[in-house]
């Protein structure tokens, strides 16, 4: 053992008898945090790119800024580039991809033509490195995403495309479910909306809930597949009406008791997603999270260690809702090194669960004797306990980079691989 790691074992020994004094055992919280596995979202590789060169741009009112160089091309840059980030990463995780990371050979293949032999290569990947996958139709980048509409357009053609397109994405997500052994989870986010306020807000509701009545017919064996649904309340060129909006989805998804996605950028600025876990699930019985960090609008800026993911971890945890509530991550950010993003994120969103794993108790039984401010007291301070010790030592025992080492790779990655594109 390198002297390093001696003192990180030495520091995780003092941390590990400072918890126990409060009663909480350390060990359990590790095996507890090795078994949570993050959905990693494919597109902060490629700014939400896709594979299939249609010549259009990024639509559907959402925007990646900065051209950092060296965003992944193709599906073996972009698998490459990941592999790389799991290795900065503890842990077994999953990749969530997007129906327009398929791989289609140089051919075009319409969206509501794919199938599940343009993901082959993906599931085939995912087996050998023993990872789920998670799936997303995608509504937006392609000319049929008319007038900023799709499921909810007025004209039929339109939305019987999206609608195939949907049920495309359901039987492909069954089938990488299945070949994997891990459901996947496939997330219905659509762009429509309007930049300036409707007359009629209702019969665009009345359509997108008929399109996805349609999608949804069909019951797939949840060992393999589960279904979500992602409410926004704006987007850029949907400032004053987006058609699936929270209510509409909350009412849906508990009306067909399939999985609600709560993004954290798709709210008002100072509401928190982690204060909908709770009543949602009264309600429902899973949830799909998207970890993001909106920063003064929907912005999907790296996510990091702040006050709202680990009000989010400590709802996940406290509850010990880990089984029902599917954790993803869901940012872009292209003006700093790709690889580093991933890693950030989703380091951050395992801390902020190890955190919640090392929660004492003594706010709660404070919170039950009627006692604030021993709530308050205890809270405060279990924010200084040395969780950092313990998360190294997890880090040690997974056999990934401790502290910032990680980041000493990533530049080497950047210099031999990445700046070379
Ligand atoms: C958009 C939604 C959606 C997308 C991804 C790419 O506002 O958050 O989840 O970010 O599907
Ligand atoms: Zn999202």
């Amino acid at each position: 053992m390198s002297v390093a790691d001696a003192s990180i074992e030495q520091a995780y020994r003092l941390a590990s008898a400072r918890y126990a004094a409060i009663g909480v055992n350390t060990e359990a919280a590790l095996n507890e945090l090795a078994k949570l596995s993050i959905s990693i979202h494919c597109w902060q590789g490629d700014d939400v790119t896709g594979f299939e060169n249609l010549g259009i741009g990024l639509s559907g009112g959402i925007a990646v800024t900065g051209n950092y160089p060296g965003k992944a091309r193709n599906p073996d840059e972009l698998r490459q580039d990941f592999e790389m980030a799991l290795s900065w990463i503890p842990g077994k995780h999953r990749i969530n991809l997007h129906a327009f990371y398929g791989e289609f050979g140089g051919k075009r293949v319409d969206r509501n033509e794919i199938g599940p032999e343009h993901f082959q290569g993906w599931i085939d990947w995912a087996k050998s490195h023993g990872l789920g996958i998670d799936f997303n139709p995608t509504c937006f980048s392609h000319s049929m995403s008319r007038d900023g509409l799709t499921l909810s357009h007025p004209d039929p053609a339109v939305r019987h495309f999206w609608i195939e397109h949907c049920l495309a994405c359901r039987e492909i997500g069954q089938v990488m479910g299945k070949s994997l052994g891990s459901p996947t989870v496939t997330n219905v986010w659509i762009p429509d909306g309007y930049k300036d306020n409707p007359v009629d807000r209702w019969s665009p509701r009345v359509r997108l809930a008929e399109s996805l009545d349609k999608i949804f017919a069909k019951k797939l064996n949840p060992l393999h597949h589960l279904d979500a649904v992602e409410g926004k309340l704006f987007g850029i060129g949907s400032e004053s009406f987006v058609v699936g909006s929270h209510e509409f989805y909350l009412g849906y998804a508990i009306q067909k008791q399939i999985l609600l996605c709560l993004d954290a950028g798709h709210f008002h600025p100072t509401e928190s997603i982690a204060d909908k876990i709770s009543s949602a699930l009264l309600y429902l019985p899973r949830l799909l999270l998207h970890v993001s960090r909106p920063v003064r609008w929907d912005s999907d800026h790296v996510v990091t260690l702040d006050d709202s993911l680990q009000s989010i971890a400590h709802e996940v945890i406290g509850n010990e809702w880990q089984s029902r509530i599917h954790i993803g991550l869901d940012y872009f950010d292209a003006s700093i090194n790709r690889t580093a993003a991933w890693a950030i994120g989703t380091r951050n969103t395992l801390k902020a669960l190890l955190i919640g794993l090392l929660q004492p108790s003594m706010a709660r039984e404070a919170e039950a004797a009627g006692d604030l401010t021993a709530r308050l007291a205890y809270m405060e301070e279990a924010k200084s306990l040395p969780w950092s010790a313990v998360w190294d030592q997890h880090c040690l025992n997974c056999q990934v980079p401790v502290g910032a080492a990680w980041l000493e790779l990533a530049k080497k990655y950047e210099d031999e691989v990445l700046s070379k594109r």
